[in-house]
């Protein structure tokens, strides 16, 4: 039977390549963003699969219950959430940061994919099958400068994908936290405001994961038999590891 998936972020990085490799192995798409050019571009792209757009802001809880409320009978069913919509905004120390730009990540990186969480899975419950995939990442295991709110979001993605885990115990339905490293999307052009310049210096002269790589791992943890659960999947390209503790000397 075809299979449902729901994404958000759909409109630019791993969410759109999400929704091509689900959409070339025949599954049917829920896909949400705030750019509808962008949701009806991929749309076109995908014809003839079976895709369903939605537009909304995942920081309006409302919007977030109407949307999952008004999905028609034949989208209804969601076999697999991934909630990826999300951002950084800033690389500064935490006490020169914008309070507004944290808000914006807790309301987007927390709020946004419980909302959505809360509203997908009584169904996944009463069907007893479903698997949410969150997007962690690796800011939310190891600190960086900079990382401050970010990574406290991310964080946050963790413990939330872990409890959600011993809460559903006894039901079929499956969760995964997949902590990206360094990948190139449009996320850093998000981050740095539209500063492509800052942006490109932040991959340039490595191999970065691509969204690609990203959609194969979770189209790979979702698909596997259902018996699996995936918890969490830390992926870095191989041009990124660990440095030292960083020491202040006077
Ligand atoms: P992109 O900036 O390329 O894509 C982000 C997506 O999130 C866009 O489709 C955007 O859609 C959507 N989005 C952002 N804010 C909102 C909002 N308020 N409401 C609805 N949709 C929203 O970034 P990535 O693809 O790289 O990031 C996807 C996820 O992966 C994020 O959660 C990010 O934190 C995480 N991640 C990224 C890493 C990286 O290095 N790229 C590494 C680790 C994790 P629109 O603007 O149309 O609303
Ligand atoms: C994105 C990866 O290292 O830029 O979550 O925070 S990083």
């Amino acid at each position: 039977m075809q299979k449902t998936v729901f994404i958000t972020g759909a409109t630019a990085g791993f969410g759109k390549a999400m929704a091509e490799r689900y959409a070339r192995e025949g599954w049917r798409l829920v896909l949400t963003g705030r750019r509808n050019d962008r949701l009806e571009e991929l749309k076109n792209e995908l014809a003839p699969a079976p895709v369903l757009t939605l537009r909304f802001d995942v920081r309006d809880r409302a919007a977030c219950e109407a949307a999952v409320a008004s999905l028609p009978a034949d989208f209804a069913d969601i076999d697999v959430l991934v909630n990826n919509a999300g951002l950084a905004l800033g690389l500064e120390p935490a006490q020169a940061c914008d309070l507004n730009d944290w808000e914006t990540m807790i309301d987007t990186n927390i709020k946004g994919l419980t909302y959505i969480t809360r509203a997908i899975l009584p169904g996944m419950v009463a069907r007893n099958t479903g698997h949410v995939v969150n997007l962690g990442s690796v800011a939310g295991t190891y600190p960086y400068p900079g990382g401050n709110c970010y990574g406290g979001t991310k964080a946050f993605v963790n413990q939330f994908s872990k409890n959600l885990l011993a809460d559903l115990l006894g039901t079929k339905v499956r969760v995964t936290n997949l902590e990206p490293g360094l990948c190139e999307t449009e996320f850093s052009v998000v981050r740095f405001k539209g500063d492509k310049a800052a942006a490109d210096k932040v991959y340039a002269g490595t191999s970065p994961i691509t969204a690609t790589d990203i959609a194969e791992c979770v189209y790979w943890a979702t698909t596997l038999p259902a018996h699996v659960n995936i918890n969490s999947m830390e992926i870095m390209p191989v041009d990124q590891a660990f440095g030292p503790f960083a020491i202040h000397r006077s």
